[in-house]
């Protein structure tokens, strides 16, 4: 048992992924000059950053100990939009604690989960609201917002786990999602050729 630690319950937003209240959660809001280099298109994202810098996406989690045995959980905001002809989405990450797992659950909006593996294994998966997806451990995952409206999804996984962002610093996930012809396509991502 966990001495100080209450049970705890928040507000989920299902329509815009907004939690509350305010002081049983924290928010982070991710704008695309905290993604430089993310995108295909340097160009685009330039043009973007200075004409608005909008927001990609928001994250928000319930205010639980970030550490193991408690769990981490939340929601997470992806806004539609491209740059140059990429979907928005997020930073994505492998744990940094590897052999832990994360399930999401679509609540609004059209999205594709990226996932892959150090050993270079892919998987995509395209969801709408509804569908909930298994992130097995050791498994990275970045999330894309592939239709008109916000994409909002449901996420937990274990406290502690850590971000590691530094993996796709150089080049971003194996995978990329791209627009053509009014869908989503999923491509080889060009810097890995
Ligand atoms: C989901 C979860 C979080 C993550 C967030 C934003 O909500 O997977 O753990 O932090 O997405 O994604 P990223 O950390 O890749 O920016
Ligand atoms: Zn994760």
């Amino acid at each position: 048992m966990d001495e100080g630690i209450r049970p705890l319950s928040v507000h989920v937003a299902s329509s815009t992924g907004r939690m509350g209240p305010a002081g049983a959660v924290r928010g982070i809001a991710r704008r695309l000059a905290d993604m430089q280099g993310m995108f295909q298109d340097a160009a685009a994202t330039q043009v973007m950053v200075a004409t608005g810098n909008p927001v990609v996406y928001r994250y928000f989690a319930a205010d639980t100990p970030d550490e193991a045995p408690h769990l981490r959980f939340g929601t997470t905001v992806v806004y539609p939009g491209t740059v140059g002809n990429e979907f928005f989405m997020t930073k994505g990450h492998y744990h940094a604690q590897e052999r832990t797992p994360e399930v999401y659950f679509c609540l609004r909006g059209r999205g594709c989960f990226l996932m892959e593996t150090r050993d270079g294994s892919t998987a995509e998966e395209f969801v709408e609201a509804g569908q909930a997806v298994y992130i097995p451990p050791g498994w990275a995952h970045r999330s894309v917002n592939v239709g008109t409206e916000e994409f909002v999804f449901f996420y937990v996984c274990s406290g502690g786990v850590g971000h590691d962002y530094a993996t796709f610093a150089d080049r971003g996930f194996r995978k990329i999602v791209v627009e053509r012809d009014g869908k989503p396509i999923v491509l080889a991502n060009p810097r890995f050729a």
